[in-house]
């Protein structure tokens, strides 16, 4: 890139234009004062320069799990990163990833369904326009492509990262500053046996890397994972605190036998009980127990819709569910305004969504339930070139400029597909 280091005028500070001549209006020493000022700019401070999107590029990396992942929809037995690279006419990148679980057991969309509406249609319609105008890009991306929130949730990333970096500042800095450094992390327990779930939570325990534990429960009788919840909390006491999240597994009778007695059991947030937002609602109006929205969380319109009801005591707010960063900033000022409490949530992101996710809640008013950026530590293979700081049962949220991590590029080399192949290992 040319650099324009000294030509941004304060008063013209979009078109990057300066004029050695004072106007009429402003004495020459001031004018001098100025210039000098103007002197001190780096050159990535000059933000509005026509910086265009010049292509790009999407793989899929396929990397395994630390163990299988068990959940009521599926269970895991790795992980599929679909990952985003924007290069930009200043010669700035940006990396933003999507990740889905089970491929499509969970949600409509899937890790290649993404790398698809990017590469045919996202991609197309941005390539040549303002790197920096990602509100902009977003809208623009908002009508040309209905939903498809985790394709676009991903390419928002990547450009902010890259706007980031352009500017010398974290991406918390452009969702308004952060207001922590360091986030609560829970870890999910989910081998889907109780004996191992104990040893890997005193594990976690140990490490001082987990004391707020989810379990996954759903997929077996509700009496049978009352039984499994009830063991936990009891081997771990007040060490820990225990959650449990159902994805939309029980009825709403179910639910409403299944939740005093999680309740009983020491369990203090039950997550997405049933699928249906009016049964949660009605569920809300029963018990104490705190009850978390998740899967019928998707971007503001639905957050709208639960709130107005009141019909759920807590958020699960997930970056790529919502559409994006700023969908989700607007999905937590809708919670806040209606007094629902927030809880960040992970799609089981690998490094890049976590740490996008990651500046954004750091960045939120209230995070009373803390987050679940655990992603990458369920993955066997560390794809960054600095591991992420996780320690004293928190998360170092990274200060370098955009998102602040660097993939390391050989290590992920032997994971990547063909296209859409998968590659044989
Ligand atoms: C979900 O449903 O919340 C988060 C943690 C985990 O184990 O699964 C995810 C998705
Ligand atoms: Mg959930």
């Amino acid at each position: 890139m040319a650099h324009r280091s000294i030509q941004c005028d304060e008063r013209e500070f979009n078109t990057c234009q300066v004029s050695k001549i004072p106007p009429k209006s402003i004495g020459r020493s001031i004018w001098a004062g100025r210039i000098n000022r103007l002197k001190n700019f780096t050159p990535t401070a000059c933000p509005m320069s026509s910086v265009t999107i010049e292509r790009i590029e999407t793989r899929l990396v396929d990397l395994p799990t630390i163990r299988p992942h068990k959940l009521s929809v599926a269970t895991m037995h790795g992980q599929t990163l679909m990952l985003v690279k924007v290069f930009c006419s200043d010669g700035v990148t940006g990396l933003g990833e999507g990740t889905t679980i089970a491929g499509m057991a969970y949600g409509p969309e899937s890790p290649e369904a993404m790398k698809l509406a990017i590469d045919a249609y996202l991609a197309p319609a941005i390539v040549g326009k303002d790197a920096t105008r990602i509100q902009t890009l977003m809208a623009f991306l908002g009508k040309l492509a209905k939903v498809n929130h985790f394709a676009k949730s991903a390419l928002e990333t990547a450009l902010l990262d890259a706007h980031g970096k352009r500017l010398g500042v974290p991406v918390s800095e452009l969702l308004g500053g952060r207001r922590r450094d360091r986030l609560p992390v829970a870890w999910t327990l989910a081998s889907g046996d109780t004996a191992t779930d104990i040893a890997e939570a005193e594990r976690m325990l140990d490490q001082r890397r987990h004391n707020v534990f989810k379990l996954k429960i759903g997929a077996k009788a509700p009496e049978t994972d009352i039984r499994h919840v009830a063991e936990i909390k009891k081997a771990v006491g007040d060490r820990a605190s225990v959650r449990v999240d159902v994805n939309m597994a029980w009825s709403e009778t179910q639910a409403a036998r299944a939740i005093p007695a999680l309740a009983d059991a020491g369990c203090e947030l039950v997550e997405q009980p049933v699928a249906s937002a009016a049964a949660l609602a009605r569920l809300m109006r029963r018990f104490p127990v705190a009850l978390m929205a998740d899967e019928i969380l998707q971007g503001p319109d639905s957050a709208f819709e639960i709130a107005k009801h009141h019909g759920a005591d807590v958020f699960a707010i997930k970056i790529e569910q919502s559409g994006g960063l700023f969908a989700a900033q607007r999905v937590a000022a809708i919670a806040d305004a209606a007094g629902i409490e927030l809880y960040g949530g992970t799609m089981l992101e690998g490094a890049f969504s976590t740490v996008a996710s990651a500046h954004l809640f750091a960045s939120f008013a209230n995070l009373q339930w803390g987050t679940e950026l655990f992603g990458p530590l369920l993955i066997t293979e560390e794809i960054l070139t600095q591991p992420l700081d996780y320690s004293d049962f928190e998360l170092t949220v990274p200060d370098g400029p955009g998102l602040g991590i660097e993939l390391d590029e050989d290590k992920v080399r032997r994971f990547t597909r063909d296209g859409l192949t998968r590659v044989a290992r």
